[in-house]
């Protein structure tokens, strides 16, 4: 009822007369009063007017989910959602899901993450109130070595999701990073669990920077966010909802050729380390090169001095930039 109460009120420029409501929902008056109340405890401005009804003056950063759920605009991703207060991590209870025979499409979304994951055992600062800590779940059909491209679908999706939201141009750092004045304002951890040779799940995990203000000793030179790169607040809400709406409109696209045929060009418009000299840490040992952004198999395609040019593939290493961050 929570949900539809929001949905009315968010649909009509005027105020909703508790009667109206009362009788579109078949409850009493009382009980649409006593979920109004629950909004306005939930940070919903909802100004009542004797005689007039309800109206939603401002809904500032709500974050929670029937907030996000009002926000949905897609037909599959987010299709079930689940918010939390605490978690360890988001990417973890998605998996717990899973393996419960949760659909795809599944999301989940934490307020505090007490023990996000970065890459290869590295955490993720994850705190209360300032940041967007969502994973989803994938069921695909495709071959697992399709999968760890879609790190690079998600990493376009996030991109695209904060310019329409935020309206600010972030750079790619490939494979999974998106920058802001050359510094970490998001990250993405896909995960995902096989069979023999086939795809059991996959798990797509996007931290974002958004209304943070001050970071721990260890990141404060590498990482920004939303808000100290615009000076304005952020509405998390809304973010969460334009990425899953990037997400599966790129996804769409994805799959017609589970390649990067039809996003290659799109994606390395944005790369930030193209054309520039890069360092790659592979497991043999580092080089340097020229990086000439990504094939169609969303390598990364690095030049080195004798001219050879090396197809770099996305967990096998890490990129940083000669100077600086980037
Ligand atoms: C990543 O790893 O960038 C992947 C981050 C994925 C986080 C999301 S949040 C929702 C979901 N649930 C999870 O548990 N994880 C996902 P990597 O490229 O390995 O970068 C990790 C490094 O980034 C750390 O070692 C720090 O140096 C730095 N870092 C940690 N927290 C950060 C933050 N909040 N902002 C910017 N940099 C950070």
């Amino acid at each position: 009822m929570k949900d539809k109460i929001l949905a009315y009120l968010k649909a009509s420029q005027d105020h909703v007369s508790g009667q109206e409501l009362c009788e579109r929902l078949g409850v009493s008056r009382t009980a649409v009063w006593k979920v109004i109340r629950q909004l306005q405890e939930e940070g919903y401005q909802i100004e009542a007017v004797r005689n007039r009804g309800y109206r939603l003056v401002a809904s500032g950063d709500v974050y929670n989910d029937s907030e996000i759920r009002s926000l949905l605009k897609t037909r599959q991703a987010g299709c079930s959602l689940v918010f939390l207060d605490e978690v360890d991590s988001t990417n973890n209870e998605v998996k717990r899901l899973a393996e419960h025979g949760a659909p795809e499409g599944t999301l989940v979304v934490a307020e505090l993450q007490n023990a996000g994951k970065g890459r290869r055992g590295r955490s993720w600062v994850s705190p209360r109130g300032s940041g967007v800590w969502m994973s989803f779940l994938l069921r695909p059909e495709f071959e697992p070595y399709h999968a760890s491209m879609l790190t690079l679908v998600a990493a376009m999706a996030v991109e695209e999701a904060i310019r329409v939201t935020c309206g600010l141009e972030c750079g790619i750092k490939w494979p999974n990073d998106l920058v802001s004045d050359g510094r970490k304002v998001s990250g993405i951890l896909t995960e995902m669990s096989t069979d023999v040779d086939s795809i059991q799940y996959v798990v797509v995990g996007i931290g974002i920077n958004a209304n943070t203000d001050a970071f721990p000793e260890e990141i404060r030179d590498t990482a920004t966010s939303l808000r100290l790169c615009t000076g304005k607040p952020v509405n998390r809400a809304a973010l969460v909802a334009a990425v899953m709406e990037a997400w599966e409109h790129y996804y769409q696209q994805f799959l017609e050729t589970l390649d990067f045929r039809i996003l290659k060009d799109a994606y390395n418009q944005r790369l930030l380390n193209r054309g520039r000299e890069v360092r790659v840490l592979a497991p043999k040992g580092a080089y340097t090169g020229i990086s000439h952004g990504i094939n169609d198999a969303g390598e990364l395609m690095v030049e080195t001095a004798d001219g050879q040019v090396n197809s770099v593939m996305s967990g096998e290493v890490s990129v940083r930039g000669i100077y600086g961050y980037v």
